[in-house]
This record gives C-alpha cells, sequence and structure tokens, in this order.
C-alpha cells in the first residue's frame, strides 16, 4: 500500500493523467475526480477527469466550470474505484495510481492509496492535495464536501465518524458551502423523487423478525414513472428506513436485470453478503448486480439475508 506522499511523488513526476471515475458515478466519484484533477493543473500538469456514464445532472454545476483539457499521450489515474468492471471503457487501461476507500481493490494498478476507514474518498484526494503542495480553492472545496456529503448521506451513515467530521471543517474551511450542498442533495425533492420514493417505500417486505426489509422498483415503474439515472441517485437510503440491520433495494432498471444495493448496521458486513453474489463495497453499504424480475431477486435477496443472519448469529 502506498501513502498520499508517495502518490504525490509520482503524480509530479509526470505530466499528463486522465482521471478515470466509476460508471453510475455519485458525489465522491464526480468530487474525487474533479478536484484532484483541479489540483493537479495547480501543479502544472494536464488532467481531464473522465467516465464512460454522463455527470448526472445535480452535480453538473460544479464540473460544468472545468474548462475540458485534450490530452495526446496521458497516464491514468483512477478513484473511488476498487474494480475493473467499474471503470467501463477504460478496464483495460493500465492504471499507475488508484486512491479508493473500497475493500479488496483489483483494479491492477501499480500504485494504490487505499483506506477503506474512510468514509469518502474525496478524503484521501484532499490528502494527496495536500502533498502536491497546492492551494484548495472555493469550487475544489465545493468538490471534495459534495463527495463527503454525498458517500455518509448527510452525515448519517454508519461510516460517519469524526475523520469525517474533521474533514468536513477543513472543506468548510476552504470555502466549501455546506448548506447549499445538503440542502441539494438532501431536503430538495423534484415531484418525480417524491413519486419514486413514495413507489419504492410502498413496496416494502419484511422478514418475519423485522431484521430484513427489501423494497423494489418493477422494470414497470421505471416506464411508468419516467425515471431516469438522474432521478435516482442517492435513493438507496431508503433502505435504512426500517431500521432493520439488513436493508435491501432492488431496481430492475433492466428488465430482467435487477440492480441490488444493501446496507447493513451493528455487527453484520454488506460486502461480505454482496461478495456471496459477485458484488462488493463497503461493510456498511454494498451492492450486486442478478439476473432475474424485481420480485425473483427480492425473494432470492431476502433468503441470502436470512442463511447470513442465521450463518452469523450461530458463530
Ligand atoms: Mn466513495
Amino acid at each position: 500500500m502506498d501513502t498520499a506522499e508517495r502518490i504525490a511523488d509520482i503524480l509530479l513526476d509526470g505530466s499528463e493523467y486522465e482521471i478515470i471515475y466509476h460508471i453510475n458515478p455519485d458525489g465522491d466519484a464526480v468530487g474525487s475526480a474533479y478536484a484532484l484533477a483541479l489540483a493537479l493543473r495547480l501543479a502544472g500538469k494536464k488532467a481531464q477527469p473522465v467516465c464512460s456514464s454522463a455527470i448526472p445532472a445535480q452535480y453538473r454545476y460544479l464540473t460544468d466550470e472545468v474548462e475540458k483539457q485534450n490530452l495526446t499521450d496521458p497516464e491514468y489515474i483512477c478513484v473511488d474505484t476498487s474494480t475493473k468492471a467499474r471503470l467501463g471503457e477504460y478496464s483495460g487501461k493500465r492504471i499507475l495510481c488508484c486512491i479508493d476507500h473500497h475493500a479488496d481493490n483489483t483494479t491492477g494498478a501499480k500504485h494504490i492509496f487505499c483506506d477503506k476507514d474512510a468514509s469518502a474518498c474525496v478524503q484521501l484526494i484532499y490528502e494527496v492535495i495536500q502533498c502536491l503542495g497546492v492551494p484548495v480553492s472555493r469550487l475544489m472545496a465545493d468538490l471534495l464536501m459534495t463527495g463527503l456529503v454525498t458517500d455518509t448521506s448527510c452525515f448519517r451513515s454508519s461510516s460517519t465518524d469524526r475523520d469525517t467530521m474533521r474533514y468536513a471543517y477543513i472543506f468548510a474551511s476552504c470555502g466549501a458551502d455546506i448548506k447549499a450542498i445538503t440542502r441539494r442533495h438532501y431536503l430538495v425533492k423534484s415531484p418525480k423523487r417524491m413519486a419514486i420514493e413514495q413507489r419504492l417505500r410502498s413496496s416494502i417486505a419484511l422478514s418475519d423478525d423485522s431484521r430484513i426489509a427489501a423494497f423494489m422498483l418493477r422494470h414497470s415503474d421505471y416506464g411508468e414513472l419516467d425515471i431516469t439515472d438522474d432521478d435516482t441517485e442517492g435513493i438507496n437510503d431508503i433502505a435504512e428506513e426500517a431500521g432493520a440491520v439488513i436493508g435491501i433495494v432492488v431496481r430492475e432498471k433492466r428488465e430482467g436485470i435487477c440492480r441490488i444495493s444493501v446496507r447493513a448496521s451493528g455487527r453484520y458486513d454488506a460486502h461480505e453478503l454482496c461478495s456471496r453474489i459477485g458484488g462488493g463495497g463497503h461493510s456498511n453499504a454494498a451492492g450486486a448486480t442478478m439476473e432475474g424480475s424485481a420480485e425473483e431477486v427480492r425473494t432470492a435477496m431476502m433468503k441470502l439475508a436470512q442463511d447470513y443472519l442465521a450463518g452469523k448469529d450461530t458463530l
């Protein structure tokens, strides 16, 4: 494992970087990639964030201000990403440095700076920026704060700790507008977003002992509610609303293929559960993909979670 100092030294040696962030990007992916790109530019490098997916609408007010740079022979950095699959069209690239906070990094990056205890990747990005020796602009501070706020579900996830708040203090001190960012992502909702949340909440299924709660969006819901990816950003927080130890959200965006999001609390581990079906993530929040209708996948996930809890409880 490399340190922030080592990563910064390596980056200061090169001249052109494309910074890959993961497909279906969230605020931490976008914030990490763009804040690092701006820092590298301040250090005299060319740097351009790249991704196989479009930037979700709610983050574009930050990224629209960033001028696009065309690079001729870039080296590759990836952020907030632990697997090649999440690199999309860039999965075949040789990665020089990976900066990440997920368990089990399999990107094959030459240098990896990873801390799975960090509540957001932007915390590690900030440490690298410090080692690059460049200042944090107001825009960079807003990007970093956005990663912190969205990856902790507005400072409410179980990964939120005193370090999270320490970085929030630092980013706010650099000019981040904490009020505007938390309001934008966790208070204001469009009518469509409210309708989607209502549909999800009314779908709740509980295990007999109420320790597992599972929600779903059917493929037909996507058509009826005219849902785009922008509308569902962060929607998986609903998994935690029932107070179950395992919360599951199943979304059948493409017919017969479901994206699964799992939240776990206490001594239960969402990453461990999801890795049983080829997924992964963090101990408190993880994901996987499974074939089948939303109903079928939800039933399978309930069974998987029940078996998982039974196994844990007999240890
Ligand atoms: Mn993240």
